[in-house]
């Protein structure tokens, strides 16, 4: 299984590339980009569509034995084997239709409830960062560590806010009056699986979302990254394996404890 998690660990990031070039080459396409909505502000481009379908293809190609949770094609069950491939093509479709240079491709692989890898790919930037269950999480080939806790009153803090048509207004509301006095900072840029994953970079030293109702296929990628890295990452009743991920708290495990109890205020 070792060689076959390193193969599959090559083909996700080959993936993650093809989309990238794909989304790369619309967001600096002259004029707007024209999109669908499948829900009252949900939108879908052409981009989301073809970036989905090159990483299907690509990993098909190598593995047509997997199955897939696509965001915009949905279930397609395994052929020969218990894995599934989840994929959100553009996690931060909003940003990309206006041209706001923060979106990502998430890609990550599970059996059943176990998450093998994933793989979180900022194509304006080339920054690929990626994990293997139990071998570490990486940006490139450079392997991650968790830095040190910044104290409560330091630390930079992202989140998912719910938007026009989705999510829990009153609830985010609250957990920001309680959390936004206790820290340096609160940034929403609009990609989750980025923001979790900027966690296992460093970068922001926790992420939390509830209100914002995220799907599987914006944090499951980002999740295993966080792992990975060393983060502690659970729902926010404290659960780190639940069966629905309706509510995410990722932190520096010295720092989950207060954080959790701030939101659950
Ligand atoms: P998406 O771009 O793949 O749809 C947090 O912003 C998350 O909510 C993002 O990961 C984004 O994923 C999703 N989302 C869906 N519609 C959104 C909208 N109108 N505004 C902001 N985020 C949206
Ligand atoms: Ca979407
Ligand atoms: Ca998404
Ligand atoms: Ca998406």
């Amino acid at each position: 299984m070792i060689d076959k998690l390193e193969t599959l660990s090559d083909t996700l990031q080959r993936a993650a590339r093809a989309a990238g070039d794909i989304l790369r080459e619309g967001y600096h396409a002259a004029g707007t980009i024209e999109f669908d909505r499948k829900g009252a502000s949900d939108f879908v481009s052409h981009y989301d569509r073809a970036a989905e379908q090159a990483i299907i293809d690509t990993i098909r190609l190598a593995h047509p034995e997997v199955g897939f949770l696509g965001e915009e094609s949905g279930i397609t069950p395994a052929g020969d084997s218990d894995l599934r491939v989840v994929i959100d093509p553009l996690d931060g479709t909003n940003n990309f239709l206006h041209k706001v240079p923060h979106f990502s491709v998430s890609i990550a692989l599970e059996r059943g409830e176990e998450l093998l890898m994933g793989v979180v790919y900022q194509p304006l930037l080339d920054e690929m960062l990626w994990a293997v269950h139990g071998r570490g999480a990486f940006l490139g080939d450079q392997r991650l560590r968790l830095p040190p806790a910044r104290p409560l009153n330091e630390m930079l803090v992202g989140t998912c806010l719910p938007y026009h048509g989705k999510g829990e207004c009153q609830l985010s509301c609250r957990q920001l009056a309680h959390i936004m006095p206790q820290v340096s900072g609160i940034r929403s840029p609009g990609s989750a699986a980025l923001e979790v994953a900027y966690v296992a970079l460093g970068r922001f030293d926790a992420f939390w979302s509830q209100g914002a109702k995220l799907e599987w296929w914006d944090i499951a990628a980002g999740i295993i990254i966080a792992r990975e890295a060393g983060c502690k990452v659970t729902d926010l009743s404290g659960n780190s394996t639940p069966r629905e991920w309706h509510s995410l708290l990722v932190a520096h495990p010295d720092r989950h404890g207060p954080l959790a109890e701030c939101l659950t205020h």
